[in-house]
């Protein structure tokens, strides 16, 4: 029943989504404790014909930026890119460690099972705006990981298939 219920909820994000040329999958957005002031979004991005990714706003954050994260020397040191390239038809992950959606000025906390409005806005290689919206739901970090960049545990998949005998 409850898987059933899942894979309705998936296919109607996918439809909605393939009205555009780019396609959002697996995005969540770290759960927070009360005072914190800021977290992180995840997702792949896959833009069928190229596109950039030029903005990022929620309702929830004063300020929402795409921010790279590198290892400079042994620091893990994050910064604001104004855009992030999404070559035609690769996935490109927003991922702890990795490119990822940084909300700050939080308005409120973010527990587990929220859901977060999202819109996500892009340019194509002509240079024209496009938009996705998108309702990204609030987890946790897999616990005793031993940091953000050390999760194994981020790339589960619904595999349709094994729900066939339904
Ligand atoms: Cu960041």
């Amino acid at each position: 029943m409850k898987l059933k219920l899942l894979t309705a909820s998936l296919l109607l994000a996918c439809s909605a989504v393939q009205a555009q040329t780019i396609d959002v999958k697996d995005a969540w957005v770290r759960a927070t404790v009360p005072g914190q002031q800021g977290t992180g979004a995840f997702m792949s991005l896959t833009a069928k014909d190229g596109a950039r990714l030029v903005g990022v706003s929620t309702p929830v954050a004063g300020v929402a930026e795409v921010h790279e994260m590198k290892m400079e020397g042994d620091v893990m040191k994050m910064r604001a890119v104004p855009s992030l390239d999404l070559p035609a038809g690769q996935t490109v992950q927003l991922k702890p460690g990795g490119y990822h959606v940084m909300l700050m000025d939080l308005k409120k906390t973010l527990p587990k099972g929220n859901i977060v409005p999202l819109t996500l806005r892009f340019k194509d290689a002509r240079g024209a705006e496009s938009k996705v919206e998108l309702n990204v739901p609030v987890s946790i970090v897999a616990p005793g990981a031993a940091g953000p960049s050390a999760m194994p545990h981020d790339k589960m998949h619904h595999n349709p298939d094994s729900q066939q005998k339904h």
